[in-house]
């Protein structure tokens, strides 16, 4: 599905998904809930780590600023939209490794 057409004068709430397969704990949920809203202030951030699936409710930026933003944290993004379904294993990365 694509939408080209962006109206100007309202604010479009867009529902954007990812998984993000190096996703590993509750600790990379809140690094990666704020550095959304960093890129959008009203964006609700919806993430559920069982199923490394991160879904944003935007309101400025777009799928493209918000894969930034999450590779900026130091994930790695697939969107959803354009991925398979789930074949990928997770990786062993992880920030809380010891
Ligand atoms: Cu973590």
């Amino acid at each position: 599905m694509t939408v080209e057409s962006r109206p100007s004068n309202a604010a479009e709430i867009q529902m954007i998904s990812f998984e993000v397969n190096d996703m590993t704990c509750g600790h990379c949920v809140s690094t990666l809930t704020k550095a959304l809203k960093a890129v959008d202030g009203g964006a609700r951030v919806q993430i559920d780590l069982a199923s490394r699936r991160v879904q944003i409710a935007a309101t400025q930026a777009d799928a493209d600023e918000l894969a930034d933003a999450i590779r900026d944290a130091g994930y790695t993004p697939v969107a959803l939209a354009e991925a398979p379904p789930a074949t990928a294993a997770p990786t062993t990365g992880s920030c809380c490794r010891r």
